[in-house]
């Protein structure tokens, strides 16, 4: 971890949240929602015995299907919602179970947790209306917490994404690294590049028009002189590739998705 007194930090953060909170809107990224489900943030839910909810975010770039499989798997576990802070996907059932739990308590105090960039802010946004949380492409835009009140007795907080002990390549697998901090972007997009081929190889042909067969390398070089990223002999720049690709994985330019 290159960071570790950061990773403190977010989690002393989580623990706060957590603490003030009497439910919790576990955020994932629905593309990759088991990699995505945080297990800090479902530990100390359950530590502290808060009601937890996961919210399948980004559900506009998944298909239908996927999404309901992905839903009842995890509703075996916990209460989910198919969502998309992009569409009005899921807003209905979301502001039922907020009013539901409105009528529990009298204040209602909602934590929404979870890694970096899977759209926490975004999803706040989209609840109040309008834009009152700051969202980027760029993992890690939310610093501090933030309370907004969503109705005379109901609040959200937002919070920093939170990380757990992992190598800087998984996150980036994630989406929840900035691919220019990464030690080995090469390797990373390659691992990324075997995931996409394994699962949607067709996201590669129709974003950057090449034959996606091939080993992982292949596909790299494939991309690179589909995009002319090249050096001056003529080779193919694979590290600003490498970052190009990363960044359309985050982006959700890449039309890939998986279990
Ligand atoms: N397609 C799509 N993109 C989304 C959705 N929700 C968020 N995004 C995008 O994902 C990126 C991250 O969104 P944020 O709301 O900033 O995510 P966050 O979890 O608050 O991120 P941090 O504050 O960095 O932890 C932005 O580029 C959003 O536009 C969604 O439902 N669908
Ligand atoms: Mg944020």
């Amino acid at each position: 971890m290159e960071k570790p007194r950061e990773w403190l930090r977010e989690k002393s953060i989580a623990k706060k949240v957590l603490s003030n909170a009497n439910v919790v809107f576990e955020v994932i990224d629905g593309r990759i929602p088991f990699e995505t489900r945080n297990s800090v943030v479902e530990q100390l839910a359950k530590e502290r015995n808060k009601k937890l909810y996961i919210i399948i975010n980004k559900a506009d770039l998944i298909p239908k299907d996927f999404g309901k499989k992905v839903k009842k798997e995890i509703e075996k576990e916990f209460p989910a919602v198919l969502f998309s802070a992009k569409s009005n996907l899921g807003i209905k059932n979301l502001n039922k179970i907020i009013d539901e739990l409105s009528k529990e308590k009298k204040i209602i105090k909602i934590g929404v947790l979870g890694y970096p960039n899977v759209g926490k802010s975004s999803v706040i946004n989209k609840l109040k209306g309008r834009k009152v949380a700051t969202t980027s492409p760029k993992p890690g835009m939310t610093r501090g917490e933030q309370l907004i009140k969503l109705a005379p007795n109901v609040f959200l907080i937002d919070t920093p994404g939170i990380i757990t002990l992992e190598f800087q390549e998984d996150l980036a697998l994630k989406g929840s690294w900035i691919p220019e901090k990464l030690e080995q972007p090469i390797e990373t997009a390659l691992k990324l590049i075997e995931k996409i081929s394994n699962h949607n190889k067709n996201s590669l042909k129709e974003l950057y028009n090449i034959d996606p067969s091939g080993e992982p390398l292949d596909i790299l070089e494939k991309i690179g002189y589909s995009l002319n990223f090249l050096k001056k002999g003529g080779e193919v720049d694979l590290d600003r590739t490498s970052k190009k690709v990363l960044w359309d994985w985050i982006k959700g330019n890449l039309k890939a998705y998986w279990m």
